[in-house]
């Protein structure tokens, strides 16, 4: 496909009013009179996945039927956010669909406001999943995405009166979930446990109990592509849906054991986020789906074929491993080849090796998965051994390559000892063809540090793919006005699939009355977010104030912590008189974060956040120059409001922790400045939208590196800045626990003694370059000068461009018919 701009459809408000009035009598059953906006919504749905079917259909069928290989993309988190005004926007139906709820008679936002967000990932990599995919929809590339279907995805947040965090199930299919289509006829059979026996020289998994899983699929329309591809996430069920014999004892709970283990494997999302979880139901999962799809795969691309000639699956389908998280799939490919398909076990490893490649998304060595082996060979006996024979053939190769038998050690994917342990970025390292960073400093990091004995044996595999997001949902959708602005500067809209284009606002930065209208459209949008935060929260938020936001997941080395010391600290001034009346530059920061529910510090800190926010709030002194909210439950649907009204964003994570960030580019493509360190995609945010267009600060990764190695002592900096020690001493003294003074003790405890991630080290310089800030904000045309700047220069973070990267250097495909 050729064509940029998306195609309106030809169905008339008229026409698309009627069939949704169809979808509300015959498959609801009501009339539009009885109707709720719930049954509109629902209708809608139903209306608007009957425009994409037979593009679903064709592409499936060219994607089996012709040469183009495709991708599978694993992921255990897929975040995808609310489906409805994609789909329309995909299907040329937006127009319409606003006219047809009005002719119905109901008002569009309930409307929009009846779909309940699916919450299937933690944060940025199980977003960065969905962006993926619409971008391979898109560009006309057959993929699938590859996950589960879980029944409770991440947990509701809210707050309780202390300010803590407390955690709600969020049980989402409790409402009715019109896109995903469950397909009982092509479920899966998924083995697990018992033990491997040889019968006729061929070893035998003998498994001791199986799961049903049953594939719910869901259209993932591209945009302008004519193209609708599958996010296919599996559903755990039972085969022995009861016990007869059990119940007829009358031991109901017994009766429905196996069931309730059954199906538990799809319940629910592990809601940690960059840590590892060495649970024994996670290991499940990440078996279950990828157990599941490496057979759909073979189902879809060879048909009806009982004995298909896999050496050609490498040229069917690649599955990209995002993190360690399905890195099973390997072994059991290798199992499936040999043990059900008969090949021996070099075929079986040069099909293997091609068909898998890996991202990794983390910097921190300690979130790099580990398996024990002896978990692994109680849940997959067969596998265990499938991998001690990788092992043992790396390490023999290792061998020829070098005589470093240190490095040798330090390498081996199962460790030697008593408690084996076995490493899954090390399995997919070797076992797949390409090894893939999220950023070009973090796949720096990951060659120099992280995986560096790997990239010195393998170095070829290395490569780096920056991340990108979709401008669709975070642009288009997210971003009415801006995207009117962007099309009306550009004159055309074909900028939604090549964002390159958004240089061509580059010359409209010195018109200054095109700029006016950018900062009107920032405008508008901080009075639209004020009145849904009226709405959503009853927060009372003042839109002639700066907004500066820091959205993204609760997490020490993210810095959430030195934000707030110096929210703290802004507090003390004005509360103090120091600066004086004319010099205080009005301001609502808004946070909007989840914790780990284990991660005490994590929490603690949202306590603190929660309680600045109380005091400052309702202190007389402070009111209409500082405020600060924290709306509870951050997700999609926030961001998406959040975003566009941003005037400054937070990207202060430690240099040499954060791997990419996303929301980064979020915010520059909507026309928020940056304050932040040398970390992740910043680094290329910076670059591209220019040093003068950017507020940088704080330590480079070679200078936090050096404070290690020299002996960081958190306390001289907390004795050298006195702003620093009044905002450590205020949260110590219980200015802000109603004086409970051993309320934050471990926070405050943590920060002068230990302070891993350098919050205190970086305060300075975080308070010194809010002054470049302020001067600049004060000069409303000059701050929006330079936002224009970020938009119109960061083209390069779509999505589309990130699949550009790994269709020429990692996958080797391309669109459909080309
Ligand atoms: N990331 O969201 C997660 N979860 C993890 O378990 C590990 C990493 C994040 O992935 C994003 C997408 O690549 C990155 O932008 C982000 O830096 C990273 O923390």
């Amino acid at each position: 496909m050729t064509e940029h701009t998306a195609p309106m459809s030809p169905t008339t408000p008229g026409e698309f009013a009627d069939e949704i009035r169809k979808e509300l009598k015959y498959t609801q059953g009501v009339t539009a009179e009885q109707a709720t906006p719930a049954d509109v919504y629902v209708a809608t749905a139903t209306a608007v996945r009957k425009h994409l079917v037979d593009s679903w259909a064709s592409t499936q069928h060219d994607m089996v039927a012709g040469s183009t290989k495709a991708v599978g993309y694993f992921s255990a988190e897929f975040l995808m956010g609310k489906q409805l005004l994609n789909a329309l926007l995909n299907a040329g139906l937006s127009d319409q669909f606003y006219d047809a709820v009005k002719e119905l008679g109901f008002d569009v936002q309930d409307v929009i406001d009846s779909e309940y967000e699916p919450g299937l990932g933690n944060g940025g990599l199980g977003r960065l999943a969905a962006c993926y995919i619409d971008s391979l929809a898109s560009k006309g590339v057959p993929a699938f995405g590859y996950g589960i279907q879980y029944r409770y995805g991440i947990f509701k947040q809210e707050f309780d009166e202390q300010g803590a965090q407390v955690e709600r199930p969020d049980y989402w299919l409790a409402n009715e979930e019109p896109w995903g289509h469950i397909d009982y006829n092509r479920s899966q059979r998924v083995n697990y446990g018992g033990s491997v026996v040889e019968e006729n020289g061929k070893k035998v998994w003998k498994p001791a109990w199986s799961v049903r899983a049953v594939p719910v699929d869901y259209m993932v329309p591209g945009y302008a592509s004519g193209r609708v591809n599958t996010l296919r996430l599996w559903s755990a069920k039972s085969y022995d849906e009861f016990d007869l014999l059990a119940f007829n004892k009358s031991e109901y709970v017994d009766a429905v054991k196996p069931q309730v283990a059954a199906e538990n494997i799809s319940k629910i999302l592990y809601p940690e986020d960059s840590t590892p979880q060495g649970k024994a139901l996670r290991l499940e999962q990440q078996y279950f789906f990828v157990a599941a799809s490496i057979q759909d795969a073979i189902r879809v691309f060879y048909p009806g074929e009982e004995n298909p000639d896999l050496t050609t699956f490498p040229s069917k389908i690649c599955f990209q491993l995002n993190d360690t998280h399905p890195v099973i799939g390997i072994p059991e490919l290798m199992r499936v080849l040999i043990d059900e398909y008969g090949y021996d076990w070099d075929t079986a490893w040069s099909i293997t090796n091609k068909s898998f490649n890996y991202t990794c998304h983390t910097l921190l060595p300690e979130a790099l998965e580990v398996w024990s082996a002896k978990l692994i060979g109680e849940l997959l006996p067969r596998h265990l051994e499938i991998i001690n024979k990788i092992n043992e053939q790396f390490v023999a190769e290792l061998g020829t390559k070098t005589n470093d038998s240190a490095k040798i050690d330090r390498m081996r994917i199962v460790t030697d000892g008593e408690d084996p342990q076995v490493h899954m970025a090390y399995l997919a390292t070797y076992g797949g063809l390409h090894v893939n960073g999220v950023a070009a400093l973090h796949s720096q990091l990951l060659k120099d540090v992280t995986l560096r004995d790997f990239s010195d044996v393998y170095g070829d595999k290395f490569t780096n793919v920056t991340n990108g997001v979709t401008p669709r949902r975070f642009i288009r959708i997210a971003n009415p006005r801006l995207s009117a602005l962007i099309t009306e500067g550009l004159g055309t809209d074909r900028w939604l699939s090549d964002l390159d284009m958004l240089e061509g606002l580059v010359p409209l930065a010195k018109d200054d009355e095109f700029v006016k209208k950018f900062a009107a459209v920032k405008q508008a949008n901080k009075v639209a977010f004020s009145n849904y935060a009226k709405r959503e929260y009853d927060f009372d938020i003042d839109p002639n104030t700066m907004v500066n936001s820091m959205i993204k997941r609760l997490h020490e080395y993210k810095r959430q912590s030195l934000k707030i010391l110096s929210v703290i600290s802004q507090y003390a001034d004005i509360k103090s008189g120091k600066v004086s009346a004319d010099d205080i530059l009005p301001r609502t920061v808004v946070f909007g974060a989840k914790a780990a529910p284990g991660y005490k510090m994590a929490k603690l800190t949202i306590q603190l956040i929660n309680n600045v926010a109380r005091v400052v709030n309702n202190d007389p002194d402070v009111k209409g120059k500082l405020a600060v909210y924290y709306p509870w439950n951050y997700n999609i649907r926030l961001a998406q409001h959040l975003i566009p009204a941003t005037d400054l964003d937070e990207q202060i994570s430690q240099a040499g922790k954060e791997a990419s960030g996303t929301g980064n580019m979020k915010f520059a493509l909507n026309g928020a400045m940056t304050v932040g360190t040398l970390d992740g995609a910043n680094v290329e945010i910076r670059e591209r939208v220019g040093a003068e267009n950017f507020f940088l600060f704080g330590m480079t990764v070679d200078e936090v590196e050096a404070l290690y190695a020299k002996g960081y002592e958190p306390k001289s900096y907390y004795e050298a800045d006195p702003r620093l020690k009044q905002a450590v001493d205020m949260v110590a003294d219980g200015t802000f626990s109603e004086g409970d003074k051993g309320l934050y003790e471990p926070l405050v405890t943590d920060w002068l003694n230990k302070d891993y991630f350098m919050t205190l080290a970086d305060f300075s310089a975080y308070m010194d370059i809010q002054g470049e800030i302020e001067t600049l904000y004060r000069e409303p045309l000059e701050w929006s000068r330079k936002a224009l700047l970020n938009v119109a220069n960061s083209g390069f973070f779509s999505s589309d461009r990130a699949i550009d990267d790994y269709l020429r250097d990692i996958w080797e495909t391309g669109p459909l018919g080309e």
